[in-house]
């Protein structure tokens, strides 16, 4: 359960995705600018455990602000963002099944953002953001 604060449409006021206890979707919130937030209406993975808040990157380098929903014994997504507030699961598939917790960055030199996932039951591995918009071990 969790939620992460970022921009996903244009108009400079932070959105907020979250996460819910199991069984309940994903969901992003646009924020007005008055602390209230309007929900899109979409809704991502229900009924799958996610573990954490949400990890925000622009993971396809668009220039819009992506989403990785990490999961617990199931293939975690990627939803990417189109500058609009809609949200587009991405074609790859994660596999995550001993997932504990995942970070994201550089981990190497070719400036595509990659995920490493800490395994409740096995060693870290890092998901290589290729340029085919895949990440693979
Ligand atoms: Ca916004
Ligand atoms: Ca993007």
């Amino acid at each position: 359960m969790g939620a992460s604060l970022g921009h996903f449409n244009g108009d400079g006021q932070l959105d907020a995705m979250t996460v819910g206890a199991e069984g309940t979707p994903a969901q992003l919130w646009l924020g007005v600018g008055d602390g209230n937030f309007v929900g899109t209406g979409q809704s991502f993975a229900q009924g799958v455990s996610t573990i954490d808040a949400p990890l925000l990157e622009d993971f396809d380098r668009d220039g819009h602000l992506d989403v990785l929903l990490l999961h617990r014994n199931a293939s975690s997504i990627i939803l990417l963002g189109d500058g609009d507030g809609n949200l587009t699961p991405a074609p790859v598939s994660l596999s995550t099944p001993s997932a504990a917790s995942a970070a994201t960055g550089l981990f190497n030199d070719d400036l595509r953002p990659d995920i490493v996932v800490l395994n409740a039951n096995g060693p870290s591995n890092l998901l290589n953001n290729q340029p085919a918009e895949s990440l693979c071990d």
